[in-house]
């Protein structure tokens, strides 16, 4: 069994896990649904609750900046960013919602580890909870399933 006394990872059969997820707090009704999706399926997937962190941060705008953070801090195997960016009247939605996939995209990239974008972009509320544990999924979930994918990809087989 691998363990890494200076970051508190143990693995669970295949996997070593070190999971973080960021959540943006806006649009909380959407996104807690989102991390409720990701808990479970982490769950369902043996990851210990120990190793799991989660940070709340104000919005999406904010996610990447932490997620980069994190990666750096080679204390996680990824890092799982979940937020909700709805349409308004004003072009708002549009910075919010590039400057999350670019920050999270760019998190990825320059810490080496796996930044997973579970951030929604929907045209309203109704979208947005139907894709957050509705009629059309949880893309938490989903989320955390390509984390589980990504990070045993580095840890297996990129080393
Ligand atoms: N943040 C979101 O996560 N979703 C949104 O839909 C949203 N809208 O529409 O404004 C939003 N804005 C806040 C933004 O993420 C920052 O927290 C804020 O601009 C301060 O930097």
């Amino acid at each position: 069994m691998f363990s890494c006394d200076s970051c508190g990872l143990f693995s669970l059969t295949n996997f070593i896990w070190g999971q973080h997820k960021v959540v943006a707090r806006f649009n909380e009704i959407v996104t807690k649904q989102l991390l409720e999706g990701a808990l479970e399926t982490f769950k369902k997937y043996s990851v210990r609750e120990e190793d799991i962190d989660v940070v709340w941060v104000p919005g999406s705008f904010e996610i990447g900046v932490v997620a980069d953070r994190l990666g750096r801090s080679r204390n996680y195997h990824a890092v799982l960013c979940i937020g909700a960016v709805i349409r308004g009247d004003t072009s708002h939605y549009e910075a919010v919602a590039n400057t999350a996939a670019s920050g999270v995209f760019s998190a990825g990239l320059n810490s080496g580890v796996p930044c997973i974008f579970g951030v929604l972009t929907c045209d309203n509320m109704e979208q947005a909870l139907n894709r957050a544990g509705g009629k059309s999924g949880n893309k938490g979930a989903e989320a955390a399933v390509t984390a589980i994918e990504m990070a045993s990809l580095f840890e297996h087989h990129l080393k």
